[in-house]
């Protein structure tokens, strides 16, 4: 990529897009293509088409998508599967038609079959059942893959795709029912300890094993496998280190400066059980992330106590 190359970044108000944008604007591009959901909805077939005709963006970072924690996507599948396989269908087939020189997709490690061996290497792909509680998005995310590796082989369309680990960072969704885990519990535990109160409730059972990989972190290995990753093979971000829910919630709890105790809510699902990636094909190119969890965690809590008063998605409302 050139300094003044045409660079869109479908999503750039979220978690991912937004790091992608602070990236970008760190290393000096100057010609960032960004519109906000109001301005162009990418489920819309025409308005994708109309905007790419307009802008003719060369290098597009498709980071744009319905996301939620395990309960979001549990009681909302239509929603996952549909939006999910519109907004990436729309931008991919608009990018190629479009001339765009290359496109980088989002997946995720959660469309790994549930049971696969761990850690999860990429071969591991469509070898086995999916995890219900996300199968709606894993499959959207799956066709996705397929799709800019079906576009890579008819067409010569360079696509890639990437499947970060569990991401956090500053701009995430801290909404108690929606949210992933780590907000949630940066949330529960701030409300805790700022409330006095002795005790947090942690969904499921605490064991179930996750591994947390920083936004930047994943922005900064989004512009270096933009320039250097050329396969239609996907390729795995992350630490491929895991710890267990409960031991984050320790984590947290130790940077907030909680010292209560657990509770565990056997209601709600584990989900699956274990989800570390075997970073191997990364760590070949050269790439490894930078940001500490413990860090990471500092750098979010901070954020969510600076935006909590002003944003109703952050609040500290128990
Ligand atoms: O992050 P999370 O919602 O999603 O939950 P997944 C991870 C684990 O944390 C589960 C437990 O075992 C939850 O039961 N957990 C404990 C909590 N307390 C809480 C809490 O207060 N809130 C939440 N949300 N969880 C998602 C997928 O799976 O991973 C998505 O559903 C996506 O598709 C994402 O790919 C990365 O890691 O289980």
């Amino acid at each position: 990529m050139r300094p003044d190359s045409r660079i869109y970044i479908a999503g750039h108000r979220g978690l991912v897009g937004s790091a992608i944008r602070r990236a970008c604007t760190t290393r000096g591009f100057t010609q960032l293509l960004l519109r906000e959901r109001a301005r162009l909805d990418l489920r819309d077939p025409a308005a994708v088409h109309q905007f790419f005709t307009t802008e003719r963006p060369e290098y597009v970072f498709l980071a744009a998508a319905l996301v939620g924690g395990i309960h979001a996507n549990d009681s909302r599948p239509a929603e996952f599967i549909r939006d999910n396989l519109l907004i990436q269908a729309n931008v991919i087939d608009a990018a190629f038609r479009h001339g765009a020189r290359k496109l980088l997709f989002l997946g995720s490690s959660c469309i790994y079959p549930k049971l696969a061996p761990q850690p999860l290497r990429e071969e591991s792909l469509l070898t086995g059942p999916l995890e219900p509680t996300n199968e709606w998005y894993a499959i959207a995310k799956l066709a996705g893959l397929k799709m800019c590796q079906a576009y890579r082989r008819q067409y010569g369309f360079e696509a890639i795709t990437l499947l970060p680990t569990n991401l956090y960072g500053p701009e995430d969704n801290f909404d108690l029912e929606s949210s992933h885990v780590l907000p949630a519990l940066i949330r529960k535990i701030a409300v805790a300890q700022a409330t006095a109160a002795e005790r947090v409730t942690l969904w499921g059972s605490g064991t179930p094993r996750r591994e947390f990989l920083f936004v930047d972190d994943l922005a900064d290995a989004c512009l270096f496998l933009m320039e250097h990753y050329h396969d239609e093979q996907p390729i795995n971000v992350g630490w491929g280190i895991d710890l267990s829910i409960r031991e984050l919630a320790e984590l947290i709890a130790a940077v907030v400066g909680f010292r209560g105790a657990f509770d565990l809510d056997a209601s709600r699902p584990d989900g699956t059980p274990r989800k570390v990636l075997d970073v191997s094909r990364l760590s070949a190119l050269g790439w490894r992330p930078h940001v500490p969890l413990r860090v990471g965690i500092e750098i979010t809590y901070d954020w969510y106590r600076r935006n909590a008063a002003s944003n109703p998605a952050v609040s500290t409302a128990p």
